[in-house]
């Protein structure tokens, strides 16, 4: 019997209000046109367990959040996102579209936080052994321009809170890693308008399948 290969593990990183969930669904819609098995999933979450989680992390709450909790939450999500979803699907030969995984836990924790890159590192490689995106999409734009994007929205989550500075850092930090791991990194300005954002996408998605066709 012929064994399926290996299901392609997609990221898409970014800032806030860059687009992440809209051009999801259009990466969805290509996926299917080209009759690709895939699944959306997203982090912190994508499990019940992981997404009971991601509320812990999200809620605003008084008691101050210790730097190492918060990067522990991260990572225990991911845990149980990684077995009981990512896994097995990718094994199965499924596309995985992930919306974010370990590339913001070095943007957000390490960039934004101020954690060593050395310590998210040693947690990456414990949690995943080897699993690490073929591909990392990166929607970016200048802050203000996500932020004015998402302003309409309801009550701003824990993370949704902090400050303009905190928000830069990690924009920088996820450009310096584009930089660093280019072989995986495709860069999309996400400040154009929608049609010139996906025109853009687009391309990546036929370097995508032409790369799994290989
Ligand atoms: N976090 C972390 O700290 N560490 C970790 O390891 C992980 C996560 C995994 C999860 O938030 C939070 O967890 C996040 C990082 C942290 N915190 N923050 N801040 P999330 O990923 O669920 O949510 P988000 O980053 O805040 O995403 P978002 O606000 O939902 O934005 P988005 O998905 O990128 O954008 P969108 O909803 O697709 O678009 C926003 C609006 O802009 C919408 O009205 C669109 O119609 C519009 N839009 C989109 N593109 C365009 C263009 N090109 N032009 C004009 N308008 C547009």
């Amino acid at each position: 019997m012929v064994e399926n290969p290996r299901g392609q593990f997609v990221t898409i990183e970014g800032c806030e209000g860059v687009g992440k969930s809209t051009n999801i669904a259009f990466i969805a819609e290509s996926l299917k046109k080209a009759d690709i098995p895939y699944i959306l999933t997203r982090e912190p979450g994508g499990t019940p367990l992981a997404e009971d989680i991601r509320n812990l992390f999200l809620s605003p709450r008084s008691e101050r959040v210790a730097e190492n909790t918060e990067l522990l939450l991260v990572f225990a999500a991911r845990a149980q996102h990684i077995a009981e979803v990512i896994e097995p699907a990718l094994a199965a030969g499924t596309w995985v579209v992930c919306d974010r995984f370990t590339d913001a836990t070095f943007a957000y924790q390490g960039g934004g936080r101020g954690i060593s890159a050395a310590k998210i590192a040693s947690l990456e490689q414990w949690v995943q052994d080897d699993l690490r995106p073929d591909f990392t999409l990166l929607l970016d734009a200048p802050i203000a321009i996500g932020m004015d994007r998402v302003s309409k929205r309801g009550e701003l989550d824990r993370m949704e809170r902090e400050h303009q500075q905190f928000f830069e850092n990690v924009r920088n930090s996820y450009l310096e890693m584009a930089a660093q791991h280019g072989d995986r990194y495709r860069v999309i300005d996400a400040s154009q308008n929608l049609c010139d954002v996906q025109k853009a996408l687009s391309a990546i998605i036929s370097e995508m399948l032409s790369h799994a066709n290989r």
